[in-house]
């Protein structure tokens, strides 16, 4: 029996798996939930089905390479690196080391994060590394970073939110993204106090029924007039809670300007939110706020993708904080903000330095003294450290381009799938000399690669984990892979060699993990003090855990720092930041034009190359559906079932109708979760967030047509 975590989502919820004797089942291991705190022993159905893709069939099982007919044909591994280095080495003498470029992702244990930033560093030389976590948190990052100086998805664990008298979440969907989360949500459905905002009426807006909360509707992308809107009540009715603004926060005078002119009924106009909602919910967490204060249930204010997603989604998020900053929550036991991180290793992935602006322990690459640290732990002089890259939509965008990218190395990500406008994606990679792609299946994005490596799956690695509260958690190996996968950290060890870097790059997960304590060591996120073992043993363990912390693997013990804020703010001052934010109305649309908002079906991960071949997944959502307000599907004469083309200047995408009053009468939604004409990304807009870079995902414009079909 292993113990172990979920290969998927951020929840990260407790499985164990046990080998199964080949005569008596089919499936290498039985994977049954386990009594964790996010999940309580419960999973949705990708958790219960994930280790159907253990032995699947398509499995890669030997790296890969491009033949001059186009097609992939087996070599072995010592032929696979060293066309690897001998392309980078080529490359590099000829164009510069930022001819390179890596491309990284929140599905990497911290260990492989880690060692993927050095090995672009300090093997490759090359500055040019991002991730596809700038498409996941980026906005939140960069939000929570200007407001608490500081960016941990949740600053407090889970199960805080279950005793919430209020909740208000928006733009996040758990109830389809993390199942096993609406347990903690319970609390605030009881007091009637569970508030969810989206354009849809989502699965999760659902559970705010029989007056277990309500539901805004807002026109999308206009949560940042509806976050103002709240915000000037609290001011303009005397509920803000002024003393915590003057002992905690600076930047009160100059927020409460910025808000003067978002009156309920100008707001309305804006987001179709009725004022006299907007009024009842800025009181009814005051109110809430107030009780929580004098010994009541606490309040949280918690964000995901669909506020997030946007061209101006570090300017929402912090439209979000300022509002939960007024009610006196953020740093108290009273409540607080958070955003829910998505990917397993979303907020691991975060911190160890696959951002191009970063270096292990959330430092900066530009610093001096951040640099010398890191220097040290690495063996080099700071120089040897190259300097800022460029953010992932610019990455792409550079493919190709003279001074751009000639070759790159893809781990854990889709992005012919899940990069924005994807069909400008798919052409840059194809104007690369040399592709490489690590997976352990031929995703997409893998088919387009000249190289493709075939590495191991959750169940057959050993590293850790860090969730989405910033929880450290050990992933295990509970089988032996198949033999000639092989483990992403042999392959920087192998490829580091062949480079002659500098610097050791230990195949081994737990060196590697000692080495990444050392890297975090006084960073924000320290992970000096945990120790493999205390993982091992079960501790819970919450960064920053520097070293010298005392920690104590017994049940009900939370060990580091489980609550963040609560003696002070990370800004050298101790306080939070409240940035006074505006907002640009986006161009209109034309009278024929509607809104498409897209996101995750339940029954799909990501860019699908993993659940689509899971049968029962597939078989459950086979196809990606179009979903659209019966009176909208009317007056484009589009019937339930029917095929429609989805359409704008970038693309076309091809869905069935599913009618369904859940959508706005201007909106309809597709899921991001499919390929071929079915890739809502061909839709969506590399416009990015000037602060996070993050592209606007999550609202575009499209025109709709129904296809006719021979009978
Ligand atoms: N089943 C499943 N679960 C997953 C994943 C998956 O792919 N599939 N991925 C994981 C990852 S990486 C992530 S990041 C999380 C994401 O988890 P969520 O943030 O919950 O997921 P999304 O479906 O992307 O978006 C949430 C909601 O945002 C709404 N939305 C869209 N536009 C707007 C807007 O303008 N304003 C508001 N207020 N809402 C809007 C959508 O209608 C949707 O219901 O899920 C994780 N869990
Ligand atoms: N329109 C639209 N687009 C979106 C979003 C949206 O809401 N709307 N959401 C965005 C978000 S939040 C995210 S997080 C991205 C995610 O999108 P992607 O970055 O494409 O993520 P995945 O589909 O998880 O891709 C992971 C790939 O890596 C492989 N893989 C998994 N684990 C490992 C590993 O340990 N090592 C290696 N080498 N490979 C591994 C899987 O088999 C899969 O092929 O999509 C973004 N794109
Ligand atoms: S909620 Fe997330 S971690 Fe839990 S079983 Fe589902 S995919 Fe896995
Ligand atoms: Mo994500």
């Amino acid at each position: 029996m292993t113990d172990t975590h979920c290969p998927y989502c951020a929840l990260q919820c407790g499985i164990t798996l046990e080998p199964n004797q080949p005569e008596h089942s089919t499936e290498p291991v039985s994977l049954k939930g386990r009594d964790f705190e996010t999940n309580g022993g419960a999973l949705c159905r990708k958790g219960y089905s994930a280790a159907k893709l253990l032995d699947h069939p398509e499995r890669l099982q030997t790296p890969l390479l491009r033949q001059p007919d186009g097609s992939l044909a087996p070599i072995d591994w010592e032929q696979a690196l060293d066309l690897v280095a001998s392309k980078a080495l080529g490359i590099r003498a000829e164009s510069g080391a930022d001819a390179l470029a890596v491309f990284g992702s929140g599905s990497l244990t911290n260990e492989k994060a880690y060692q993927l930033g050095k090995f672009a560093r300090l093997a490759l030389g090359t500055s040019r590394i991002d991730y596809n976590g700038r498409f996941c948190m980026s906005s939140a990052a960069a939000g929570t970073n200007r407001a608490f100086g500081l960016d941990r998805g949740l600053p407090f664990p889970l199960a805080d939110l279950d005793g919430a008298g209020m909740i208000l979440m928006l733009g996040s969907n758990v109830a389809d993204t993390m199942p096993p989360f609406v347990r903690h949500l319970t609390g605030a459905r009881e007091n009637g106090g569970l508030i969810v905002v989206d354009p849809r009426r989502s699965a999760t807006a659902k559970l705010c029924a029989d007056n277990a909360g309500w539901h805004l509707q807002p026109t999308p992308a206009t949560d940042l007039p509806l976050l103002l809107g709240l915000a000037h009540v609290l001011v303009a009715e005397s509920l803000a809670d002024t003393s915590y603004l003057a002992a905690r926060t600076n930047g009160f005078g100059s927020l409460k300007a910025s808000l003067a002119s978002w009156w309920p009924e100008r707001t309305a106009r804006i987001t179709g939110v009725p004022a006299e909602q907007i009024r009842h919910t800025a009181r009814a967490l005051a109110q809430a706020a107030s009780e929580a204060k004098a010994g009541g249930k606490p309040v949280y204010i918690l964000t995901g993708r669909g506020i997030e997603q946007h061209s101006n989604g570090t300017d929402t998020v912090t439209a979000a904080i300022n509002l939960a900053l007024l009610l006196g929550l953020p740093g108290t036991l009273a409540g607080g903000y958070g955003t829910i991180t998505g990917q397993g290793n979303g907020q691991g992935g975060r911190e160890h330095g696959q951002k191009c602006d970063q270096l292990p322990g959330y430092r900066k690459i530009t610093d001096l003294g951040h640099r010398a640290h890191v220097a040290r732990v690495w063996g080099v002089e700071p120089e040897a450290i190259p300097g800022p890259g460029l953010p992932a939509v610019e990455l792409f965008d550079a493919l190709g381009t003279p001074r751009g990218p000639r070759m790159m190395l893809i781990h854990g990500a889709n992005p012919v799938i899940s990069a924005p406008d994807a069909s400008r994606v798919a052409s840059s990679l194809t104007k690369l000399d040399f592709l490489v792609v690590c997976d352990f299946f031929l995703s997409e994005t893998a088919a387009q690669a000249d190289l493709v490596l075939p590495v191991l799956q959750w169940a057959e690695e050993e590293g850790t984990m860090t969730n989405l509260e910033g929880r450290i958690l050990r992933r295990r190996a509970a089988l032996t892979a198949p033999e000639n996968a092989r483990s992403e950290l042999w392959i920087f060890s192998q490829l580091a060699q062949r480079l002659d870097a500098p610097g050791c790059f230990s195949p081994d997960a737990q060196e590697v993990f000692e080495e990444l304590k050392l890297a975090s060591a006084g960073g924000l996120s320290d992970y000096s003090g945990v120790n493999w073992d205390d993982l091992d043993a079960g501790a819970a363990i919450y960064w920053p855990c520097p070293a010298g912390t005392d920690v104590k693997a017994q049940p009900g013990i939370r060990n580091g720092t489980p609550r963040l804020f609560l003696e002070g703010f990370a800004h050298e001052d101790q306080r939070a930041v409240l940035v006074p934010v505006y907002f640009q109305p986006a161009p209109r649309m034309d009278k024929s034009s509607v809104s498409l908002v897209t996101g995750r079906l339940l029954e799909h991960y990501q860019s699908g190359a993993q659940t689509r071949r899971v049968p029962e997944l597939a078989k459950a959502a086979p196809e990606p559906l179009l979903e659209i307000h019966p009176a909208t599907a009317l007056a484009h004469q589009i019937a339930q079932g029917q095929k429609v083309v989805i359409s704008n200047e970038r693309g076309e995408v091809t869905a069935r109708a599913l009618l369904s009053s859940d959508a706005r009468l201007d909106t309809v939604f597709l899921p991001f979760h499919y390929p071929d004409s079915g890739t809502a990304n061909l839709l969506t807009e590399a416009k990015v967030d000037p602060h996070s870079k993050m592209p606007e995902f999550k609202h575009a414009h499209v025109s709709l047509s129904a296809v006719k079909e021979e009978q």
